[in-house]
This record gives C-alpha cells, structure tokens and sequence, in this order.
C-alpha cells in the first residue's frame, strides 16, 4: 500500500505549480468557451478497469523475464491494482480472468474492498488447457468440432457468469483462439455455426441485467483464419444472440491502418458498442502502452465515444488489456490509465457544433482543423487537479517510486520464473 503522508508529502512539492497551470489554462479554454472545472469534473467521473492479468509481466512468444515482486496470486494483484487507483484514481474496478483468478468470493470481495475496488467484466479462457481439464482446446473451443469439447467451453464461460454474479459483475467477455492454420483445415461455415451454437448455449446463461461482449481478433494463436475475425463477425454474433450481445473491441486486433474510430462510430450508431481493449500497437497485437506509439488514433476512437455521450443504451465498458515486457506493469498502467483520461478530456474540448457546421459546408480543412484544436491542447493540468481533489496523486509515477512499493513488495515475493501467460 501506499502511505497517504507519502502522496501528501509528494503532491505539496508540485501543488504551487499545479494551481498556476490549472488557472492559466483555465484562461485559454474560458475563451474557447470552455468551462474547465465542468471538464475537470467529466474526468473526475471517468474510470477505466485494470485487468488482473496486467499487473504481472507479459511476455512475448520468445520468452519471459520476469520482473521483481510480481504478483503470486489474485490477492497480490489486488493489493497492486489499489496501488494503481490510489494514486490515480482512474481505475476504480478490475476485470477478472478465470481460472487464473479463481478464489473463494468472500475472499475477492473483502480484499477488493480493502482497495477501493469493484469487479469489472469477467473473462475466460479457452485458449489454454488446465492441469484437472478433460478435453483439450489444442483445436478450440467453442468452435471444437467436438461436441464434448464445446460443452465443457460453454459450461466454463457459464461458470465464470456464476462467479462474476457473486462478484457483483455485469458481464462476461468472451475471446477464443479459435479458427486454423492451414487452408482448407476447417470449413468456415461449419465451424461458424458451432461458434453460434455455444454461444447461443452461454447466452441463455446470462441473468437479464448482464452483457456478453464478444471480442474479435484477425489472427494469433490462428494464423490462417480466426472464428471471430473482424468486426463485421463480431457484429454477426452480437445480432443472431440478442440485445444483451455487444462487440468488443481491442485496439491491438486489427490489421495495421485500419480505421478503428470509423468501426466505433458504426458499432455505436447500430447499438452494438459493448466495450474496448485499450491499449497501442505498432505492427500487429503488440499490446504495448496504451497512447504510446499513436496517440492521434485513441483521440479519435474518444471522439467518436464523447459524441455518442447521452445516446440511449450507449455504455460500454473501458478496459486496458496490454502486456508489459520492460517497465513495471504498475506504472506501465497508471501512464496508461492516464493517457485513455487524456484522450477522454481532449475529445471533450472539441467544439461538436462548429465541427458540424464546417462538415455540412464542406470546410475539410476547418473541420479537421477543430477536431484537431482539442488534441493540441494539453490538459495534463486538469488530469492532475482531478486526481489532487480526488486525494490522488499529482504525479502517480513520482509519487510511486517515492513509496519504495516495489522493493518493499520483491522482499516478501518471490520471483515467478514461469509462463505468466495474458496476451487476450
Ligand atoms: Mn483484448
């Protein structure tokens, strides 16, 4: 845990300079219109769930290398996740991921508690075969051309409805690493109507006030085809299961350049918007930092959302989903939390009327132009005014290495060595 004399002592460094950004940008958006406290406060309000899984270093098909004082188990990465949301009071929940986080739910939920924290949407995991398992995901799941196979995968996914219900969960999210290797080593179709078929088994487990997401993703572990390819898949299954089936989408699950805002805008304007993965990418699924490499593109998947704001049913879930190989998977999260608010403020900047008002005239260059006045503007004043009043830290990542967590964490954890899995 984190001491709060230690943010105290950290944030009275940086207050001064805080309240004079904070009053000089204040200035500027007032003569843009913009009430700043209104915009402080919209940020304020604005969470998004750290997954469990995130907490302990990644890894990539090559190799692992372990980082000091990793989480042992779903209690220690509690006990991390509260230290991501002390100091930035961005992350209020968590996204569980069964089995890896399979614990008694009294236990879960007293220990999130003693954290501040709630439990986001669950997810499970078909993609790998567990020690007491009886029928092998080697070639899928809930596409298995097996029956018994597919079964056990629906009657998993129901169970983790089962343990989320306790949790006070409202969905489950749903990604296999089904689909081939070869042409010609599934029929597209046949194995489709599997997929459809458990599904429809899963739906049917859902209680009423709860969402299934389906996540789509182009390739891996697949490397010729995927069940759940695209969007236009995933909007296929999100309407043959009913209205409690929303898309998720992953930032990193899509082939390079494509127009991910322009797959929102459309999975919104049809209803079908379950939630998001965030995270960044370079070449293909890297699952890198979110904001790191295109920060243009998440302002405008943030646009696309900020617009959508007050649309009837329109309330997808915000998840991180990245893996982290060479920074501490803490900060790497709570610069990642940071940098979705940052999206979220600066699309809030922009001036909807005028931008509507240039596109009907046929302005292209003023209207990307006004887009583009709310990504030039740094709102790292409002971030850190909301995470001040929030009793957050004014600089997490300072503010952390100050606490010594880490090192005090590596004394009582010993180094886990193996595959920690969680590239989803
Ligand atoms: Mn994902």
């Amino acid at each position: 845990m984190i001491e709060h004399s230690t943010i105290e002592a950290e944030n009275a460094k940086r207050i001064k300079a805080l309240e004079a950004d904070y009053n000089a940008l204040g200035e500027h958006l007032d003569r843009r219109g913009i009430r700043i406290d209104a915009i402080r406060d919209k940020v304020a309000a604005y969470g998004v769930a750290v997954p469990s899984w995130g907490v302990g270093t990644g890894g990539t098909r090559f190799a692992r290398f372990p980082g000091a004082g990793e989480p042992r188990h779903i209690f220690d990465k509690l006990e991390d996740c509260g230290v991501i949301q002390s100091l930035t009071r961005a992350t209020p929940t968590v996204s569980l991921h069964i089995p890896w986080d399979k614990a008694p739910a009294a236990d879960l939920l007293a220990a999130g508690a003693k954290q501040g924290l709630r439990f986001d949407a669950m997810n499970s995991n078909t993609f790998q075969d567990q020690p007491d398992q009886k029928h092998s995901y080697k070639f899928g799941s809930l596409s298995h051309a097996d029956r018994a196979t597919r079964q056990q995968a629906v009657d998993h996914n129901i169970e983790c409805i089962e343990i989320g219900q306790a949790l006070g969960s409202k969905a489950l999210t749903v990604w296999i690493g089904d689909g081939s290797n070869f042409p010609g080593q599934t029929d597209f179709t046949r194995q489709f109507e599997r997929y459809l078929d458990a599904m429809k088994q899963v739906y049917a487990a859902l209680p009423d006030d709860w969402r299934v997401f389906t996540e789509h993703k182009m390739f891996e572990p697949a490397f010729y085809s995927t069940v759940v390819q695209d969007w236009g898949t995933n909007y296929l299954i999100a309407k043959e299961l009913g209205d409690k089936a929303m898309c998720l989408v992953d930032l990193g699950h899509h082939a390079p350049n494509v127009n991910i805002e322009m797959i929102v805008a459309r999975l919104i304007q049809f209803g079908k918007l379950g939630g998001f993965h965030f995270n960044d990418s370079k070449y293909g699924d890297d699952d890198l930092d979110t904001g790191s490499i295109d920060p243009y593109r998440l302002f405008l998947v943030f646009n696309e959302l900020v617009g959508a704001e007050g649309k009837a049913g329109f309330n997808p879930a915000h998840m991180l989903d990245q893996s982290h190989n060479v920074t501490d998977p803490i900060e790497s999260l709570m610069v990642s939390a940071m940098e979705v608010q940052r999206a979220y403020a600066q699309a809030a900047l922009v001036d909807r009327a005028a931008l509507a008002g240039y596109q009907d005239g046929h302005d292209a260059l003023m209207a990307t132009a006004t887009l583009k006045a709310g990504f030039r503007t740094d709102v790292e004043p409002i971030l850190a005014m909301a995470r001040l009043r929030a009793g957050g830290a004014i600089d997490p990542v300072a503010t952390y290495r100050a606490s010594g967590y880490r090192a005090r964490v590596a004394a009582v954890r010993p180094k886990v060595t193996g595959s920690g899995g969680g590239i989803v």
